[in-house]
């Protein structure tokens, strides 16, 4: 992995420019949003031009964020812009197909991230796998450097924040974060709402999928392992849009005897993807993933098999119920 470049010079290639791409993973999750729109704000009022850009655009659960209408989705047109700034994306091709095509085309790419996995693919990287969120390191750039943080810029950051720690649980969770926290609500910013808007408004359908996972959930390895497979069948009865499944995950954590949870969900392609979290610090899910061409964090990780569902899960829970058994 190249040296991290510094924040000033991140920010130095931000002020330089005019016009700004910002841009985050497929399958945009409240990290990726609330990045996105976060500094994508925090720009704009300084008087840059600021594309957001986002392959599948912004999930239904996360639309009430300010600023997500001007999200947009690669179109046909070039990106005339100086510099693109891709966030929370541990690899190049995570951006999408259309987005990575586009960007490609740009001279300058900065690269901030908070996976350990990202290889630092920009000509500008910032990766610090200590941060529970990417938005914690915005947070951070934009308060070092005194670059604009409106209302609506907190909201967005806090929110990916608040949904890449589970609402500040997560052994990620550090000081720095409670004071971002801090810091915003002193500024005067509604957390309370902010809680309502992504942990209490959800669809009727996804408590039907909560009340499918629950009685279709399979436990190994004497309970410490919980998974459920999540097939294309039942998305399709329930009417499934993309951010329904976000977070669902973490029921599974709230069983004691459980140290490892995992969702495998049908994907297009006949591919399965598997989300796996792991609540022991010695059971490191990363290496598990990354023997399956994946990878991400420690304790969340992720990656792709393929199908026919019931196989892959059958293949990846013989080598982490393998590696659960070795830690005690
Ligand atoms: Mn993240």
């Amino acid at each position: 992995m190249p040296a991290n470049s510094t924040t000033a010079e991140i920010v130095a290639a931000m002020r330089a420019a005019q016009r700004i791409a910002i841009v985050s993973h497929v399958r945009p999750d409240g990290d990726a949003v609330g990045s996105v729109l976060g500094l994508a704000l925090s720009l704009r009022a300084l008087g840059k031009e600021v594309v957001a850009l986002l392959e599948d655009g912004v999930p239904e659960n996360l639309a009430f964020l300010p600023g997500t209408d001007t999200v947009i989705q690669p179109g046909a047109g070039p990106l005339e812009v100086d510099l693109a700034i891709a966030l929370d994306t541990a690899a190049h091709e995570r951006v999408g197909e259309k987005c990575k095509a586009l960007f490609d085309a740009v001279p300058l790419l900065a690269n901030i991230d908070h996976h350990p996995t990202n290889p630092g693919y920009g000509q500008l990287n910032f990766i610090d796998a200590d941060s529970p969120a990417t938005g914690q390191i915005i947070y951070n750039i934009l308060s070092e450097h005194g670059l604009p943080i409106s209302d609506a810029v907190r909201q967005n950051l806090f929110v990916a924040i608040s949904t890449d720690t589970g609402s500040f649980q997560f052994s990620c969770t550090n000081a720095r974060t409670h004071r971002i926290a801090a810091e915003m609500i002193e500024a005067g910013l509604d957390t309370a709402r902010l809680a309502r808007l992504v942990y209490q408004s959800y669809p009727l359908r996804r408590l039907e999928m909560m009340r499918a996972m629950l009685n279709e959930m399979q436990f190994r390895a004497d309970g410490r392992i919980v998974s459920w497979q999540l097939k294309q069948k039942f998305m399709e009865e329930i009417g499934m849009l993309p951010g329904d499944t976000e977070g669902l995950i973490d029921t599974l954590r709230q069983i004691d005897s459980v140290v490892s949870c995992v969702i495998f969900e049908d994907v297009p392609g006949g591919k399965v993807r598997v989300s796996a979290r792991s609540k022991d610090e010695r059971l490191d899910v990363s290496v598990i993933c990354g023997q399956f061409g994946g990878g991400g964090h420690r304790m969340a990780s992720g990656a792709r098999l393929r199908g026919p569902i019931e196989e892959a899960a059958e293949k990846f829970l013989i080598v982490l119920e393998d590696e659960v058994r070795r830690i005690d």
